[in-house]
């Protein structure tokens, strides 16, 4: 039986890599593999969340007598679960624990890598079956192997990921994730229940005619926003418009539709929340990531997102990301109206 090698499995793929470097460990091929699995199994559980009243809500026992978990725990616990009795990751933080979760035991100690992740993110769209996701950035630990990982190895800047990825839980199932070497999207094919590559080595339009901002919170972002947006809304086909507005509300999905098409993504500091909502280790950063391998940019409207150093596990910060040109131009409406 011939084996069609144009469409690769993600754990073939992923082998393919670790060929490409003999001299790698393998480690990083088995955390995404395990990331995959876990994404796998996230999978069934949101395809059928719209039955949860069949099933029993979160909180309480379904038909099976089984307690009904709220689907961002859920998604928590198979993530951690995976990464925990795997043989790569030391660690882990999530946008679902107040503190790092240490896995101290010989195996993880001795692991090369800790994970930070946003294991359901949007989950307030489930109840209206919109497109949610899961957020992932890889770091090698810089704490000394064969002892327990240490909050340092999670505090590293977005520059310092190996890896950082996505799963989108929309029309279908998408995984992306990128290296240094680049950014690859991989759909789940239920006929044999693995992601397998359909998006090889995406990168994102320079330009765009795509905006994506909550113009609800319009009067409070900062004058070089507004003027940013107020420019957006002005573009016609003389000045490479027309553009369009398009907000989903789950970033995921949105960040992904703009990686692809083109486009930018906004999510500024307002007058009663400076930082804005994102989190920075494991949504902005991540992205941040990902966008530059792809030939994007992503700043948090002063500094490259990936430059900041954190401070805290759970820190926010203004996010602005997407094609190059359209960055550039959101830059000269901030420096015209911060000086
Ligand atoms: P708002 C979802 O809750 C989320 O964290 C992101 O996925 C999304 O981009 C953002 O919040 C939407 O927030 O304030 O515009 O509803």
């Amino acid at each position: 039986m011939s084996v069609n090698r144009k469409v690769l499995t993600l754990d073939e793929f992923t082998i393919q890599q670790l060929r490409d470097f003999p001299n790698a460990t393998g480690e990083l091929s088995n955390l995404l593999r395990d990331i995959g699995l876990a994404a796998k199994r996230v999978n069934v559980e949101v395809n059928k969340a719209g039955l949860v009243d069949i099933l029993g809500d979160a909180g309480t026992t379904n038909v099976q007598g089984e307690d009904v978990k709220k689907l961002d725990v859920f998604a928590n616990n198979q993530f951690m679960g995976v990464l925990r009795h795997g043989i790569s990751c030391a660690g882990i933080g999530s946008e679902e624990l107040d503190d790092i979760v240490i896995f101290d035991d010989d195996v993880s100690n001795n692991s090369k890598y800790v994970c930070l992740f946003d294991p359901l993110d949007g989950s307030g769209n489930i109840d209206v079956n919109v497109s949610i996701g899961t957020i992932f950035g890889v770091y090698r630990r810089i704490s000394e192997k064969g002892k327990p990982c240490t909050k340092e190895d999670f505090l590293q800047q977005g520059i310092k990921q190996v890896a950082a990825g996505y799963i989108i839980y929309g029309s279908s199932t998408m995984m992306v994730y990128a290296t240094r070497r680049g950014a690859n999207g991989f759909t789940l094919d239920p006929s044999i229940g693995e992601f397998t590559l359909s998006h090889p080595d995406i990168k994102c339009p320079e330009n765009g005619k795509i905006y994506s901002v909550n113009h609800g919170n319009f009067f409070l972002y900062e004058e070089g926003v507004k003027m940013y947006i107020d420019s957006c809304q002005k573009r016609n086909k003389t000045n490479g418009g027309p553009y369009t507005q398009r907000y989903i509300g789950s970033m995921v999905s949105d960040v992904h539709r703009n990686l692809i098409k083109g486009g930018i993504f906004m999510y500024p500091g307002t007058i009663d929340r400076p930082n804005g909502k994102l989190r920075l280790l494991y949504e902005c950063n991540p992205f941040a990531f990902i966008i530059e391998v792809a030939g994007g940019k992503a700043t948090d409207g002063k500094q490259r997102i990936l430059d900041i150093q954190p401070e805290s596990l759970h820190q926010r910060s203004p996010f602005f990301i997407g094609s190059r040109n359209m960055m550039a131009e959101l830059e000269t409406h901030l420096k015209k109206k911060n000086k």
